[in-house]
């Protein structure tokens, strides 16, 4: 099966999907195998490694080392071209609808293409909607872009619906890692409403009632990075 026909399967069993975020800059590579350890032993269902800035190279290497002990879906979630790598199972071709810079809308895709095709990622088209959330993030500060205003629901669930209607499989809504507040459920629940294609929610999840809180609100999949990577225990909190 397809990672994204069994996210759809998932959905359609009403289970809540996690992906549990590996930033390759902020991970030692001889770490590795007691995080993934954890992992396994978690809620998790997926694994999503990525990060804003990373060396060309590293994320190739510890996808390899992520890959060797855990039988779970690794999907690339890239900030930039070099962190394409053919080790992993899937990427979010991710293209950031919030902003209006045409490298992170279209540029940068194109000139992954050369890689992509020489490999066998599966090829998730993903628009990625990065919301304000009080302090400026790595995605904003990276790719030049103003996130959406919190405020404005309606621009936000048609930046959405824009999305869907340009073909896009996937759309991730995104406070940025180590937002300061998640994002609301009122948004959470007012993009839903606009959607049949699968919601993912990522950014300053930190605690179960924000997860729970997420799921509640309509996301499908949420996304976990420093919560985790700040407490190796995090995860088992979470199935109490
Ligand atoms: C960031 O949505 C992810 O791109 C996860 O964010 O690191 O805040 O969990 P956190």
């Amino acid at each position: 099966m397809t990672i994204y026909s069994h996210i759809k399967t998932s959905i359609a069993e009403a289970k809540r999907l996690l992906a549990v975020l590996i930033d390759p800059d902020k991970t030692q590579l001889d770490t590795i195998e007691g995080i993934v350890a954890k992992i396994n032993q978690s809620i998790a269902t997926h694994i999503f490694v990525g990060g804003s800035e990373v060396d060309e190279g590293v994320t190739e290497v510890l996808v390899k080392a992520i890959k060797h002990h855990t039988e779970l879906p690794i999907i690339l979630f890239p900030g930039d071209v070099t962190q394409i790598t053919d080790k992993a199972d899937g990427i979010l071709f991710l293209s950031l609808i919030s902003g209006r810079n045409p490298d992170y809308l279209i540029g940068k895709h194109v000139e992954a293409v050369s890689k992509l095709v020489k490999t066998q990622l599966e090829v998730l088209p993903t628009g990625y909607i990065l919301i304000e959330n009080g302090k400026q993030t790595a995605v904003e500060r990276v790719s030049n872009t103003k996130p959406l205003s919190r405020t404005n629901k309606q621009h936000i669930a048609d930046t959405a619906k824009a999305g869907a209607f340009l073909g896009m499989q996937l759309i991730y809504l995104e406070a940025g890692s180590g937002a300061t507040h998640p994002i609301e459920p009122e948004i959470i629940s007012a993009v839903k409403q606009e959607l049949n294609i699968p919601l993912i929610v990522g950014g300053g999840i930190r605690s179960k009632a924000q997860l729970e809180a997420a799921y509640e609100a309509g996301a499908n999949l949420v996304v976990i990075g420093t919560a985790f990577e700040n407490n190796q225990h995090f995860f088992e909190q979470l199935k109490s």
